[in-house]
């Protein structure tokens, strides 16, 4: 048995609560060695995973890394969200009560961490001495040192954050077990994986996974479950899977933030670190506060103010370029300390490829491993560059510090936060959203994040063009019930004296043979700039049943070649199509108990102006 006081001591965790927290889990999950990490532990940490070869150099301070191939991403029908509380059910939280599942968890974590590490990662989710702070510190515990490797790049990771805690009992207790990846059953009726937030005991117990947002606890289960918990509980904050941005009018000094919300692997990444376009970049520059998570709460001012409080970027790699996002590359150079998993990997040269990373394969298949681990060249010819046997995983990802994205805001680490003066949602729709339209009344504004939602991508998952909806683009992530959560977003808004605006987005109209109507990536800021122009009053658009259409000659199109009739189409309301969707959006919410009146309220005037239209 490893001596924990001994441990802790030396490494100058001297918080008495986060010692016993340490003793109770490490007699359950029973690991041979005890270690205290910080940041500074990374250089000596990366050398250990090489030498075991959990890594491979990837370049000049570049790191590779496989999973599990069972093990590529969230497990959402794993992940369970848990109380004491049987009104804590929601439609989406997958809710147990935490004595039924509790158990079970711990049961599977017995003696799993035998013959290997158990890592302490004291960690903050906020830069130090934000007003959210007391919600923002966290210990977890885990056996895998990648896990700690990725931690250290996407949370402020060490001792010296627990340093000044303000209540030394209140941090989240995150415990991550491997477990034996090969015999986990994953996808059986046998499936031994659970990824539970006992959200009213503010401790995480993961199970049964290495990769992301499984096994880095701050991010995804502490910064979104927890935290989306912990905003209603202190009736203090929100926490949203949003991107973070700030449009810097350089003619008038002038900063915009927008934050937004969009469901999972939808360009929230390269939204949120665009590059403005051509010409526009006399005027306009966009700066990089965060492209996952946002927590936002009022000020003593009245204004809203967010942050965004993870410390890096956990990107989806697939389709990272040149154009799609410049500044994505940049933060994976050489000397980034950049971590890649499952793209393709070269064994000879050490470079790494992801479907999308350049328009053709590498010229020679020589040396190439597919994310699997296979060599190219063993492949039949056929199957050597065809788009049916990818080299990378669709979920690759990289992993690099917040610093190392060339427009990071210097203000990312201000403890005060920005204020917020856009909330935008986006999904992904064929037809019927326009590019853009604005919505003035917060409630309204509620109501279109309730019913965001991506279009089912392949035919099999559903109607053409019916949403698989994501209220918030939080679906998998919420902790609370949907009507409570509701009402909550309400609450905190009636607080706001200086509301911001709301707008929903669309990129990805298509024309009848299913190209794309609007270039994209970073010309999308010219539908933020017509958001700033109508909240600053500058511009009056088109009022429609759903919103604040922009005019045509609103937009500023400096620069970009759009065919008018297509511009048309970008900005159409199609009342027929739209009224089919308030059907839809009616069974949707139909669903939630206890949805506020006022969210029925937006949505019968909508249906109602619809009507007329
Ligand atoms: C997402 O899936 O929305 C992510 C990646 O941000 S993960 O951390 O794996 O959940
Ligand atoms: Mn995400």
């Amino acid at each position: 048995m490893v001596d924990v006081d001994k441990v802790l001591d030396e490494a100058g965790l001297k918080n008495p609560h986060v010692l016993e927290f340490v003793k109770h889990w490490a007699g359950i999950t029973q690991p041979d060695r005890i270690e205290v990490v910080s940041a500074s532990d990374d250089a000596r940490l990366l050398q250990e995973s090489l030498d075991a070869g959990e890594l491979e150099p990837a370049g000049e301070g570049l790191y590779y890394s496989q999973s599990y191939h069972k093990d590529t991403a969230r497990s959402e029908e794993r992940t369970i969200v848990a109380t004491s509380d049987p009104a804590d059910k929601g439609v989406y939280n997958n809710w147990r009560h935490a004595d039924e599942i509790k158990p079970v968890v711990i049961n599977n974590m017995t003696g799993a961490s035998q013959g290997k590490t158990m890592y302490v990662i004291p960690y903050l989710m906020a830069a130090p001495g934000s007003p959210l702070e007391a919600y923002a510190a966290g210990v977890e515990l885990t056996d895998n040192r990648n896990v700690v490797l990725q931690m250290i790049r996407m949370a402020r990771v060490g001792v010296d954050v627990f340093e000044n805690l303000k209540d030394p009992e209140s941090f989240v207790r995150a415990v991550h077990v491997t477990g034996d990846l090969e015999n986990l059953g994953q996808g059986t009726p046998d499936d031994k994986r659970y990824f539970v937030t006992v959200a009213d005991e503010r401790t995480i117990l993961h199970f049964g996974s290495s990769y992301g947002g499984n096994a880095l606890l701050g991010k995804i289960a502490h910064g979104l479950r927890q935290a989306n918990w912990d905003g209603w509980a202190s009736r203090k904050f929100l926490a949203e899977q949003y991107m973070l941005i700030a449009i810097q009018d350089k003619e008038t000094g002038k900063k915009y933030h927008i934050a937004g919300g969009f469901p999972s692997a939808s360009g929230k990444t390269n939204l949120a670190m665009m590059v403005a376009p051509g010409a526009l970049g006399d005027r306009y520059y966009v700066e990089f506060f965060g492209d996952d998570i946002a927590w936002l709460w009022v000020g003593d001012d009245g204004k809203l103010y967010g942050m965004n409080p993870e410390y890096g970027v956990f990107g989806v790699a697939i389709d990272t370029n040149a154009i799609t996002n410049p500044n994505a590359l940049a933060a994976v150079e050489e000397g980034t300390g950049a971590i890649f998993t499952n793209t393709a990997y070269n064994v000879n040269t050490h470079e790494t490829w992801w479907e999308g990373k350049s328009p053709d394969y590498p010229t020679d298949v020589e040396g190439w491993r597919d994310w699997k681990g296979h060599l190219i060249s063993e492949r039949p010819a056929e199957e050597q560059r065809s788009k049916d046997h990818v080299w990378a995983h669709p979920n690759c990802r990289f992993t690099s510090t917040m610093s190392n994205v060339p427009n990071e805001s210097p203000d990312y680490n201000d403890p005060a936060g920005v204020p917020i003066d856009g909330i935008i949602y986006g999904g992904r729709t064929r037809d019927r959203e326009p590019l853009i339209r604005a919505i003035e009344d917060p409630a309204e504004g509620v109501y279109d994040g309730l019913t965001l939602g991506a279009e089912a991508t392949a035919a099999a998952e559903g109607v053409a063009g019916q949403l698989r909806y994501d209220p918030m683009s939080m679906r998998p992530f919420l902790a609370l019930p949907e009507g409570r959560y509701a009402q909550h977003w309400l609450d905190i808004l009636d607080q706001v004296t200086d509301k911001p605006l709301f707008a929903h987005v669309n990129w990805f109209q298509r024309d009848a043979d299913g190209g794309y109507l609007w270039p994209g990536y970073s010309e999308n800021l010219r539908a933020l700039l017509w958001m700033m122009d109508y909240r600053e009053g500058r511009v009056t658009g088109t009022k429609t049943p759903v919103g604040v259409v922009p005019t045509k000659e609103e937009l500023n199109l400096e620069g970009l070649e759009i065919d008018d009739a297509v511009l048309d189409q970008l900005l159409a309301i199609d009342v027929a199509r739209w009224k089919q969707e308030i059907d839809l959006r009616e069974a949707h919410l139909k669903a939630f108990d206890g949805l506020p009146e006022r969210i029925w309220e937006a949505h019968r005037r909508v249906a109602q102006d619809l009507d007329q239209a």
